[in-house]
């Protein structure tokens, strides 16, 4: 821990979540529980930490998911913002705030942050082309223009990605772009943004990073760093046209909002501004303080921002420290897939503590246990299972119980002799080993193996007790079962104490069990006095059983097929552009008969249909010869556009159009009246 002493506080940030849903417990085993283990750790270690994390609440995420919802941006976060705390709080996620980027003092730092930087002339200002929606009056965000890809001719690509070929696209690059607003077709319009001229602090991220960085980072952090890095920095736009959002504290920027991902990081030191004011504490050292030790929690997609775009902004700034790591996780699947919320293949934090509330630390282990350190890791519930029962059942709990119940038996739950310290040389060795293992493995942000080495202290404990057979030795030589019971009982309060991270319910049930006080730090001497009476056992987990795991797994597959739209709903074409009223009345549209067709000579597609359309009868030539037998659909009342221009085809002259339905799988059939009408009626 040589390393550690060198700082004196502790930031500890956890990603900020958007406040556009429930979050999932691969959000969970990401960020939040490491970063929760980290800061417990440190607490437990007896420095001085705050742990801060909170809503993020702007960009196009939030009016998305009010528009899906029918909703509002501001009920929206007010809804999910606390629905995610509360699921945090259950989860034993021991924020010292849970802030949110929507409070006023959160746009003032985020404010200041900007003025400081555009006071030092540290941005650009560049103009570019957008589309704009004239209708609305609005610059359009590239998921609000819809249009076909270029790439495969999708209908209803977005204007950053197709969804049905996955290519990344701008919204310049879509054929016969729409605004999803009004139907209309946007029009390019010139607008000014101000940039981070990134590529400026390029020498300044090599030294900082792939030098200073080389060793003590993540591999995968590192190496994503240094890929940005070697393909070169561009400049980035912080400023967007939205309307919700962070005003751009700048003349001339009217109906400009601070991009989401330079405020939301900012969150974090607003977030300690907040806690300090709540505390009574000065916020400053925590953010400026060189013997202070910053630390994001993320999982990967947010390596960018936390490792190169926040770091420069702070540099830039001048007056903050850098972060010293940022132990970004890989991503956890679920069950064979990639877990996601829209794709109803997540279990969403919520879902679980409805499902399981009194299996909290159940989660915490098995999350920690399959933590997603240096490789993507997979959730199943068999494994889940498995873990619970083979590792908590019968490890942990198992040896916790069987010397509560021989101390009862043949002791009365009584210890007559203090006792602070393990007599046994080789358990106490073996004990002090754990100790600083377990302490080093949090310091490297290996929490994997910090678990399974406080899992090694039930297993010590478990052999010991085995070996030393108090149970045979009570008979003849109680006073030798006596020993040894005491320092199972001794390990079970060290076992406590380094449980507390991972487990801290079950941690407070066995101080519980041992009749101590609630809590003990890393380096607390835990003491018996003569005559210390123990109290009963209580059940410390519960076993999993197969209907539980079944009823997950059936439940699981019901979301996703709940969820799964039927599978034309990606295909139906988006709307075409608005029309007026004058343009729809223009078109003349009639009943009529089919009274006469026959295919097309030396075509595939064609009928020449004639129909009587009560002012006349004439030639119509329509592309429906591969779905009618001509001699089928004599007599066939149909829909009739009769003012189209004529139109030659293969010869023939048509006079008219028949209107058809066609589902996305291409099969048609006529329009016509749901019940028969005269000839020549009209349809308006
Ligand atoms: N809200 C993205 C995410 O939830 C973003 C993180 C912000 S951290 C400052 O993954
Ligand atoms: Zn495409």
């Amino acid at each position: 821990m040589s390393n550690a002493d060198k700082f004196k506080r502790y930031t500890v940030t956890a990603a900020l979540p958007y406040a556009n849903g429930p979050k999932h417990i691969g959000h969970l085993a990401g960020a939040y529980i490491p970063a929760d283990l980290y800061a417990r750790y440190l607490r437990l270690s007896g420095k001085d930490v705050v742990f801060v994390c909170g809503s993020d609440e702007h960009g196009t995420a939030i009016p998305n998911q009010a528009i899906k919802e029918g909703s509002t941006p501001q009920a929206i976060i007010d809804k999910y913002h606390v629905l995610n705390k509360e699921s945090f709080e259950k989860l034993g996620i021991s924020f010292d705030i849970y802030h949110r980027t929507s409070a006023p003092i959160h746009h003032e730092t985020a404010q200041d942050f900007f003025r400081v930087l555009d006071k030092k002339e540290v941005f650009t200002i560049q103009t570019s082309e957008q589309y704009f929606d004239d209708n609305a009056q609005t610059f359009l965000a590239d998921r609000y223009i819809i249009g076909t890809c270029p790439k495969c001719g999708f209908d209803g690509a977005y204007g950053d990605q197709c969804e049905k070929c996955g290519s990344a696209l701008s919204p310049e690059e879509l054929i016969n772009p729409t605004s999803t607003l009004t139907g209309n077709k946007p029009v390019l319009k010139a607008t000014k943004h101000w940039y981070l001229p990134m590529d400026r602090y390029e020498n300044w991220l090599k030294d900082w990073i792939l030098k200073g960085h080389k060793h003590d980072w993540r591999a995968s952090v590192y190496g994503q760093c240094k890929s940005w890095i070697d393909g070169g920095l561009a400049a980035r736009a912080i400023t967007r046209d939205l309307d919700w959002g962070i005003d751009v504290p700048a003349a001339d920027a009217e109906g400009k909002k601070l991009y989401v991902w330079f405020d939301a990081p900012i969150g974090y030191i607003s977030a300690t501004k907040q806690w300090a004011l709540d505390h009574g504490k000065d916020w400053e050292p925590y953010w400026k303080a060189q013997d202070t030790k910053l630390v994001h929690f993320i999982g990967k997609d947010n390596i960018v921002f936390h490792c190169i775009i926040f770091p420069i902004m702070l540099h830039a700034h001048g007056e903050f420290i850098l972060p010293e790591s940022v132990p970004a996780n890989e991503f956890m699947n679920l069950e064979g897939d990639k877990m996601s919320t829209s794709r109803g293949w997540s279990i969403e934090m919520h879902e679980y503590l409805h499902d399981f509330p009194t299996r909290v630390d159940e989660l915490r282990y098995y999350l920690t246990a399959i933590a997603p350190e240096t490789a993507d890791s997979e959730f199943t519930w068999k494994d889940y299972q498995a873990r619970i029962n083979n590792e908590l059942v019968a490890i942990l709990g198992n040896y916790v119980n069987r010397v509560f119940v021989l101390m009862h038996k043949y002791f009365d739950g009584k210890m007559n002799t203090p006792l602070t310290t393990l007599t046994d040389q080789h358990l106490h060795t073996q004990l002090g080993v754990l100790y600083d293992e377990i302490g080093a493995s949090f310091e490297a942000y290996k929490f994997r193996q910090a678990q399974q080495l406080v899992l090694d202290v039930a297993r010590l404990g478990n052999k010991y007790l085995t070996d030393k057979e108090p149970w045979k030795t009570f008979g003849e030589q109680p006073e030798a079962a006596r020993e040894a019971l005491h320092e199972c009982v001794l390990l079970i309060g060290h076992l406590a104490t380094l449980m507390q991270p991972f487990m801290p319910e079950t941690a407070q049930k066995l101080f519980r069990m041992l009749q101590l006080k609630e809590s003990y730090q890393f380096n607390e001497a835990i003491v018996f006095e003569a005559g210390h009476q123990l109290n009963q056992p209580e059940l410390l987990f519960q076993k999993v059983e197969d209907e539980i795991i079944e009823r997950q797994i059936e439940k699981l597959n019901a979301k996703k097929a709940s969820m799964e739209t039927p599978k034309q709903s990606a295909d139906i074409a988006p709307a075409k552009p608005a029309v007026s009223y004058d343009q729809f009345s223009e078109m003349d549209i009639r009943v009529g008969t089919i009274v006469a067709a026959e295919k097309v000579e030396k075509t595939q597609k064609l009928l020449k249909l004639t129909i009587d359309t009560g002012i006349d009868t004439r030639t119509v030539v329509s592309g429906i010869a591969e779905h009618y037998a001509p001699e089928a659909i004599i007599g066939q009342q149909v829909s009739i556009l009769v003012n189209l221009a004529p139109r030659e085809l293969k010869g023939i002259v048509s006079e008219g159009m028949i209107l058809m339905a066609e589902n996305a799988e291409g099969v048609l059939c006529f329009v016509t009246p749901s019940t028969a009408m005269p000839t020549g009626s009209t349809i308006r």
